[in-house]
């Protein structure tokens, strides 16, 4: 990599030229950078705003922060040596567990040396003479490179509702995805807990035994299924140790990269008793497998109530008082078509002492005062306020970088009506960037890290496909691009998934966000085919130049 100096005496500043760039160093931009590095022996520099590799793990430290995937399957699978160096050691990796994981990858491939840490990139504008991405960063940096791959995860942009107030508050505030590294001391504290979803279900219990008393704010009540987790026998790891290709096959061939089997029967074969049995052995089982136990559970309303009906039930019969109960289980969205989250005795602590449950759907926040959450009817007196309020997914931290494009095109204002891509790789008019789990493809509703090996493999491919050619630049056919985001809304109104309007897969969580269905539900190995084939057709769909 070449530091050369810019010749305009107006931006004196030097640029750092490289063969790629890669926004972040979370789980995609550290195999990304392996892949591109180490596999086909290009130069680059990879930019990443934390102090640390980690991505999601290293910003979301709030209590109780654990991967809903299991422990086995939420790894790399691409390197045979790194599987059999490490061993979780629970069901579920908690979050500093993941943490170390990633540092043992990143160290163990030697990667941290290619990774510029404590840079936020603010733009990044396609020049189109020269066929480069000038890339800048906050602190005045400028970097140039012909392929620009964004790195930066799907759920890394905190949303914070802009409730009226919130400056006047004069106790301690925190967003779940910007946790402090130090921790919180919730001991003697009145703690308020704005949104119960997966993050709020799981830190919920934890601020609970810590906190002097703990008022979680509901607006919209959510399903959970017991996670079971607990510490992995010895047989198990021996298990996992020996299987790894058993494993890995299975991660490929369900819709969800999970190392489960989905049952192949309906909901409505069994007998109404022999399905609550169904049921009573997955509650058992527990975690995301709970979803496998019948096919149609997304396609079909009818058989996703007998599911329902009985999260309802289970929520009723955990819950002591019956007015809690009801408000907990007054669920009014299909069971997993928004994210089903998992969960460690939340419902059980609704029956303690030091615990409230407001909802403010009946009961609306109004405003933050000085001393706590002022809604219709009361004043919640509070020390400190959780936002468990969740992300602007997917397009939020895209939309940060502030890309330009040819012709000047920004990808905001692109996207003014909600994304735009071509298999969530690549946007027409930006070329030779690529957005790993991007808008469009499989992301979140797959298991995180083999949805990401797909995209960095198909990825590296396609650029050692350009360098081979002598392709100077790639961008998708504007009809392709068209045409992708019709599959993506058909793919989800086959499922009911879109039938749920407040759902953060549709961007219906951030004010003024257009609804649109963002992630592709069409499954992982039919995406993984469509992949396949667009490359094995000569990259279909996509405009090559010289
Ligand atoms: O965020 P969410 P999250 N007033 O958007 C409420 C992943 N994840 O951080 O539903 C009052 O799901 C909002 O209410 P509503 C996982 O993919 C993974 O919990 O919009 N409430 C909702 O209850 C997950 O889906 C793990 O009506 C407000 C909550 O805040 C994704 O991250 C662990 C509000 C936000 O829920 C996001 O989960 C944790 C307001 N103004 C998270 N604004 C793993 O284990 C929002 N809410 C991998």
């Amino acid at each position: 990599m070449a530091s050369v100096p810019q010749s305009s005496p107006i931006t004196p500043a030097p640029v750092t030229d490289t063969e790629a760039l890669i926004i972040g160093a979370g789980f995609s931009g550290l195999y990304q950078l392996h892949s591109l590095r180490d596999r086909l022996g290009l130069s680059v520099q990879v930019l990443e705003m934390a102090d640390g590799v980690g991505g999601t793990w290293y910003w979301n430290r709030y209590p109780g922060a654990r991967c809903d995937s299991e422990s086995h399957s939420y790894m790399y699978y691409f390197s045979d040596a790194l599987l059999k160096e490490w061993q979780w050691s629970e069901r579920y990796p908690g979050q500093a567990e993941i943490l170390r994981y990633l540092n043992f990858v990143a160290d163990r491939l030697d990667l941290k040396r290619s990774v510029r840490f404590n840079t936020r990139v603010t733009g990044a504008r396609y020049d189109e003479a020269a066929n480069r991405w000038l890339v800048s960063t906050e602190s005045g940096e400028q970097y140039r490179t012909r392929y620009l791959i964004t790195a930066v995860g799907c759920l890394s942009s905190a949303n914070i509702p802009a409730i009226p107030g919130l400056a006047d508050f004069t106790g301690r505030w925190y967003h779940t995805g910007q946790w402090p590294h130090e921790g919180v001391d919730f001991s003697g504290k009145r703690v308020g807990l704005v949104g119960t979803g997966s993050t709020g279900i799981q830190a919920t219990p934890v601020i609970a035994e810590a906190a002097a008393h703990l008022t979680v704010f509901q607006r919209t009540p959510n399903y959970s299924v017991p996670a079971h987790n607990a510490p992995l026998s010895e047989g198990f790891k021996r298990y996992v140790a020996d299987n790894s290709d058993r494993i890995r096959q299975v991660m490929h061939s369900t819709p969800n990269g999970h190392p489960f089997i989905i049952a192949q029967r309906s909901a409505h074969d069994p007998s109404e008793h022999e399905r609550k049995a169904l049921y009573e052995s997955a509650w058992s089982i527990g975690g995301l497998r709970f979803r496998s136990v019948f096919r149609d559970l997304l396609v079909d309303k009818a058989a996703n109530d007998t599911a329902s009906s009985f999260l309802k039930n289970k929520i009723r019969e955990i819950v002591k008082d019956p007015a809690t109960a009801e408000k907990l289980a007054d669920i009014d969205h299909p069971f997993a078509a928004k994210r089903p989250p998992i969960d460690t005795g939340y419902f059980e602590t609704f029956n303690r002492p030091n615990v409230t449950l407001v909802d403010v759907r009946a009961d609306p926040i109004e405003r933050i005062t000085a001393t706590g959450i002022q809604t219709g009817k009361a004043h919640h007196e509070l020390d400190v306020i959780v936002f468990a309020t969740g992300f602007d997914a997917l397009t939020g931290p895209l939309k940060k970088l502030n890309l330009v494009g040819r012709g000047g095109v920004s990808l905001n204002a692109l996207w003014e009506a909600g994304p735009r891509s071509y298999l969530g790789l690549q946007v027409s008019g930006f070329p030779n960037l690529f957005t790993l789990t991007g808008p469009g493809s499989p992301s979140v509703l797959v298991n995180m890290p083999v949805a990401i090996e797909q995209h960095v493999d198909w990825v590296t491919d396609c650029i050692a496909h350009l360098r081979k050619e002598g392709i100077a630049r790639m961008e998708p056919r504007p009809e392709a691009m068209e045409a992708w985001s019709q599959q993506v809304q058909a793919a989800a109104d086959a499922t009911l998934l879109s039938k749920v309007p407040h759902s953060w897969y549709l961007g219906a969580n951030v004010p003024g966000k257009p609804r649109v269905f963002m992630p592709y539900a069409g499954g992982m190995p039919r995406y993984r085919q469509i992949c396949q084939e667009v490359a094995q057709r000569g990259y279909e769909g996509f405009e090559f130049s010289r």
